[in-house]
């Protein structure tokens, strides 16, 4: 017969007489809320405003039939994209998943050109040919635009490398959704990011559901700026709702990547008050609970409100408002009257050489 196995003897845990908490390796520091001057406030707001009031229009669209296809709003999320690209040079790519209006619009893509893609117009800046979820500007260093989640991670993970490569101290700024950060591509992203000193600053949009399922229900660690602890990359976990807030976790950021020493998450806890697209029939949320963030947290009301505090009038927000109304309605006559792609076009920007 076989005999049992000694028990095995264990020792008693050795308590440590004086833990050490200090981090082990450095860590950035603690983001402070950006100082901005009221211009800088005021170009926030107008900033935010323009996002909010083009998505809005693009859903009118939608609904009238103008627009086809996927559409995903980020209306709720507009201080996240806002905070963080105002802190961008030139130098710096951005990539991102589907929704991905508003981040087009902060790099300086014309209104016009995004609503005449969304309407698939020739004018479009994909030519019409990739509309709400597949647009692109490399003269705008935007790249992108992707439909499989997750994804935009890895190729956000390759501009990093191409600006280390190039030496041409840019730095990519990955967004991604709570979603998305449990795709197993992030994690091997991840690691060589960190392996080779990328510069990328990864964003994770944390807008707590991913198509319908709540970021609680999904994910076992639910505090997302830790998802990096694992692979030495730090993170920060930030008020998206707030632009300053957004604002001042970038240029601590920034810092960290140009100082060469590697990439860093920002987790950005933020809300979207829309449907995942515009077919969603929203069961996994109350009314009463985007009501409240909206009444809350609304972060175009948040930075009205600082403006006033600055001075600035009822009557000059209202020439504000009047004037983002109108680039809008302009960009959306020009998307409804556009021409669109010849028949011809079907067979252009189509990779048909070998490789
Ligand atoms: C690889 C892959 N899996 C699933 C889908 C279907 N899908 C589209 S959006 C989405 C949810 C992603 O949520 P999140 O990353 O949180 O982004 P959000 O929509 O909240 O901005 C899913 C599962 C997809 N497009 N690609």
């Amino acid at each position: 017969m076989a005999k049992a196995p000694a028990a095995r003897k264990t020792e008693a845990p050795q308590s440590d007489p004086a833990p050490n908490r200090a981090p082990n390796r450095e860590r950035p520091g603690e983001p402070q809320s950006y100082r901005a001057s009221k211009d800088e406030l005021l170009e926030f707001y107008k900033q935010m405003l323009l996002i909010r009031r083009f998505e809005e229009k693009a859903g009118q669209l939608y609904g009238l039939g103008l627009i086809g296809g996927f559409c995903h709003l980020y209306i709720g999320q507009e201080a996240v994209a806002v905070g963080l690209q105002s802190a961008l040079s030139d130098k710096d790519s951005v990539i991102t998943g589907y929704r991905d209006h508003g981040h087009m619009l902060l790099c300086g893509i014309p209104p016009k050109d995004v609503m005449a893609e969304l309407t698939g117009r020739q004018a479009g800046i994909s030519k019409g040919k990739g509309g709400s979820m597949h647009m692109f500007s490399v003269e705008h260093k935007f790249y992108g635009g992707h439909g499989i989640v997750g994804a935009q991670v890895s190729l956000g993970t390759g501009l990093g490398f191409a600006h280390k490569y190039r030496q041409d101290g840019g730095v990519c700024l990955a967004y991604f959704g709570d979603g998305a950060s449990n795709q197993g591509q992030v994690y091997e992203s991840f690691n060589m990011a960190e392996l080779w000193k990328l510069p990328v600053i990864y964003v994770i949009e944390n807008n707590q559901y991913a198509m319908g399922t709540s970021v609680n229900r999904a994910s076992s660690e639910d505090q997302l700026y830790r998802r990096g602890e694992s692979f030495r990359i730090p993170g920060i976990q930030v008020d998206g709702m707030d632009v300053l807030a957004s604002r001042g976790a970038a240029e601590e950021a920034l810092a960290w990547v140009r100082a060469g020493k590697g990439p860093i998450i920002l987790e950005m806890k933020t809300y979207r008050y829309r449907g995942h697209s515009m077919s969603d029939p929203a069961k996994y949320r109350s009314r009463e609970e985007v009501q409240a963030v909206r009444d809350k947290s609304d972060p175009i009301e948040h930075c009205k409100k600082l403006l006033e505090d600055q001075g600035v009038g009822e009557a000059e927000l209202k020439t504000i408002e009047q004037e983002i109304r109108k680039i809008v309605a302009e960009a959306a006559d020009f998307a409804e009257s556009a021409p669109e792609p010849e028949p011809a076009e079907l067979y252009t920007d189509v990779l048909v050489e070998k490789y």
